[in-house]
């Protein structure tokens, strides 16, 4: 498989899988600043212009963090990626969605891209304290849906390095996580393939969960 990422993105949530999957792929970063993910060749295997992107054995593409780790979990049923029963299954999609839809893409994203919600410079700092004060209160949400379990599902699943990625942007931004959402952090952490993805993406791990 061909994996289409950018270190420290939403990306590194899929990245984490497929190390955790332990399935050989090859790793493509797509430099956004530079405006890679708008050149024809990438254009050509994600018409979005999005990143992440999974190319399978058969060539073909896959696109959106949910839809990809979804794909990831029901293709490897051998890894135990997502819970068997209906329900399980149900509250992790739910997970996804809320962090990718919301926490993501609603309050990052003003975080991080600014200049897409509003035209006018003026507004910025406004839009800015908006998505700080709307992933602070996503972050209560799964603090308590998590509660004291190890992670989002009881045992390990698809759920948990979708939910990292937005722990480690709160980590890089210095928005308080949580006291549950602290745990899963270092938690995650901890884990052998995490710190391989991190490794790999360019951090210097003892940089990271000082505040965990
Ligand atoms: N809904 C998409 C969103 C992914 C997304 O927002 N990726 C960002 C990076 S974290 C991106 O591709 N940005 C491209 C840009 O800024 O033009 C998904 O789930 O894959």
């Amino acid at each position: 498989m061909k994996f289409y990422m950018t270190p420290g993105s939403c990306s590194t949530g899929i990245h984490i899988l497929l190390e955790e999957l332990d399935k050989a792929f090859e790793a493509y970063i797509v430099n956004l600043p530079a405006g890679d993910h708008f050149k024809p060749d990438y254009v050509a295997i994600n018409p979005k212009s999005t990143i992440p992107t999974l190319v399978r054995d058969d060539g073909s593409s896959l696109t959106e963090v949910q839809a990809i780790a979804y794909w990831l979990g029901r293709a490897h049923p051998r890894a135990r990626l997502l819970p068997e029963d209906v329900e399980g299954e149900t509250r992790v999609i739910e997970t996804l969605a809320f962090v990718v839809g919301t926490v993501h893409g609603q309050g990052f994203a003003r975080i991080f891209a600014t200049p897409t919600f509003t035209r006018n410079e003026a507004d910025h700092e406004a839009v800015r304290a908006f998505g700080r004060e709307l992933v602070e209160k996503c972050f209560g949400v799964l603090n308590d849906q998590l509660g004291v379990k190890d992670y989002v599902a009881g045992a390990f699943s698809i759920a948990d390095p979708i939910l990292f990625y937005v722990e480690f942007w709160a980590d890089k931004t210095k928005i308080p996580l949580p006291a549950n959402l602290q745990a899963h952090y270092k938690r995650m952490l901890a884990r052998p393939a995490v710190q391989r993805v991190l490794r790999e993406e360019g951090y210097n791990l003892a940089s990271l969960g000082a505040s965990a």
